[in-house]
């Protein structure tokens, strides 16, 4: 049994997009009051720690990872007041909370950019990345995440400024001391408030490549590879703030970020590095990304599924500590995209629950996923609001695509799919709002709703419960060693888990088909979890099924 306990190791988060979670005075945008109403429901799943997606001001071109004033919430989402009493409330059921600091770039609307592009001498001029043009071109061709060049022309000063996401997202210029003390001074404020924590929003791209070359190819991921993510100073730059700030709190960092791999993964979060807790791993989130990303998606097997997630957690078995999530709200649902989310919607949501709460590592939960949310598929564009869906809407049309075809990739692929309120029942509007919500309702909350799982002892709601329980009654689920059985098997994942304490077999059916696996189990053992109610054979596994089983010590598996 692990020695070194830690809080946040052993603990399950949930994760809030707030504007989609409830809405509590009916303008069709979830708030925060909305989270304190239903804050019983999130202490009934057993959960440890909120992980709140940005509810600072904002203007809202993504969502509020464009912020206006670090120190202010967002109007529509409510009050500092309701913040505070938010945050008391967690605290008061022994749930903690964590924010999203957005520390690469700010909202074009923060004071910081409107003072910055009034001159070329203006103090605030270097907390951003200025540069003149190229014979009338952008300094360099540099793409945004969200399409088109990263430089857009400020007709003020003549001078074009860096944008890796949104033209309304400029990048901050890190290398400005005076921006990173602001930086964490606003940390600071936040921690003085008694938040237990941050996740960073793309903390990897915080130090780029400062001559900014050409990149001399067109693919996106490696652009972003060579020039963006990882740069020289990223490392100085987080030390610098565990050492002025973090290392202060007894508090939890979650680094997000693209270009974080096997390899660099340990300088940002080994235990010896003084930077993060904990990174997310990409790999899984990107395994159906083209070589020009999610709407250029391309097909998957699972003998690569499970060797992401073998890799990463033999990476950081002994140093650092994992993230395990199977989807948030830049992804597809979990169950439209790894499981069937028709005719086995119950069943593979089930298996992905037993997947994300007995792996090593900290695990996260995306809202709704605990009552098998699935995909949405609006049938015009005009029902779709993320910024990069309609970007690459608007970029596929004037390539001449077939736009029947594209709002098919939207459907599987868009963010938005994610982003869709809250089925709290089956009233109007899937009991998120009284009005029109500010995205559409998925049609299905009908019979996708917690009212009805509520209240089914085999829900998928239910079965989440239990789950949490079982892992937070098992430290060999979060600290035991982790082995992979038959990697290559095209449709089982199998995989033990293991301390001095206990011994623990997940078999895990990712298949529509019944499949025969000769368990290799030898000795006795014990079901412990199946997410079939009805009982069978121990080496037949059913469409979707996961069953654990807890075996003797000293058992061997192979
Ligand atoms: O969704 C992606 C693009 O296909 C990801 O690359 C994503 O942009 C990246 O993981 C960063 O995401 C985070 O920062 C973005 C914001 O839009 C996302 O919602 C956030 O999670 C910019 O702040
Ligand atoms: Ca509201």
């Amino acid at each position: 049994m692990e020695t070194n306990r830690i809080w946040w190791k052993e603990a399950v988060v949930y994760q809030i997009y707030p504007r989609s979670f409830y809405d509590s005075n009916g303008d069709g945008i979830g708030d925060l009051k909305g989270i304190l109403d239903k804050l019983d429901y999130i202490e009934s799943l057993g959960v440890d720690i909120i992980w709140l997606c940005p509810v600072y001001q904002s203007p809202n071109e993504d969502n509020g990872y464009d912020i206006s004033d670090y120190r202010q919430i967002m109007q529509e989402f409510g009050s500092m007041q309701q913040f505070d009493e938010l945050l008391h409330s967690i605290h008061r059921k022994n749930m903690k909370l964590i924010m999203d600091l957005v520390a690469n770039h700010s909202s074009d609307e923060h004071l910081w950019f409107k003072e910055s592009r009034k001159s070329k001498n203006n103090p605030y001029r270097d907390y951003y990345f200025w540069r003149e043009g190229k014979n009338g071109h952008p300094p360099n061709n540099w793409p945004s995440f969200f399409g088109g060049s990263a430089w857009e022309i400020d007709h003020q000063t003549q001078e074009y400024y860096l944008h890796l996401f949104s033209k309304k997202q400029p990048d901050l210029n890190w290398e400005n001391p005076k921006m990173r003390k602001e930086m964490y001074n606003i940390i600071e404020f936040w921690l003085n408030k008694g938040v237990d924590g941050f996740r960073m929003d793309v903390i990897s791209v915080i130090s780029k490549e400062l001559n900014f070359p050409d990149a001399n190819t067109d693919n996106f991921l490696d652009i972003m590879n060579n020039h963006y993510a990882n740069g020289d100073k990223v490392h100085i730059y987080l030390k610098e703030m565990s050492h002025e700030v973090l290392r202060k709190y007894d508090i939890m960092t979650v680094g997000e970020g693209p270009g974080i791999n096997l390899d660099n993964c340990l300088e940002y979060v080994g235990e010896d590095r003084n930077e993060l807790n904990m990174i997310f791993h990409f790999g899984h989130m990107l395994i159906d990304h083209g070589s020009n990303g999610r709407f250029d998606p391309v097909s998957w097997d699972l003998p690569q599924f499970k060797k992401i997630f073998s890799d990463w957690d033999n990476k950081l078995k002994d140093q650092g500590w994992g993230s395990i999530f199977l989807g948030n709200h830049d992804y597809p649902r979990m169950v439209s995209r790894f499981g069937n989310d028709t005719q086995y919607r119950v069943e593979s949501s089930k298996l992905f629950a037993t997947l994300l709460l007995s792996l090593r590592g900290t695990p996260y939960i995306y809202q709704g996923d605990e009552i098998g949310m699935t995909n949405v598929a609006f049938n015009t564009i005009d029902d779709y609001r993320d910024i990069e869906g309609t970007n690459a809407w608007l970029k596929a049309k004037q390539e001449g695509k077939n736009m029947v075809e594209f709002l098919k990739i939207i459907h599987q692929q868009g963010r938005d799919n994610a982003r869709t309120p809250m089925h709290w029942s089956s009233h109007q509007n899937g009991g998120f709002s009284k009005s029109d919500p500010w995205i559409k309702v998925n049609p299905n909350f009908h019979h996708i709703n917690i009212n009805a799982q509520d209240k089914d002892q085999n829900s998928i709601l239910n079965y989440y419960r239990m789950m949490i329980k079982f892992r937070k009654k098992n430290p060999t689920l979060v600290y035991g060693d982790y082995n992979c059985l038959c990697p290559e098997h095209e449709s089982i994942y199998a995989y033990e888990r293991w301390d001095e304490a206990s011994k623990y077999l997940i078999l895990l059916n990712i298949s529509d088909n019944n499949v025969v696996y000769e368990s290799p189990i030898s000795r006795s053992y014990q079901l412990k979890i199946n997410n079939y109610i009805t009982p069978n054979a121990i080496n037949k596994l059913r469409p979707w099924e996961a069953k654990m089983f807890s075996l003797p010590q000293g058992t061997t598996s192979c």
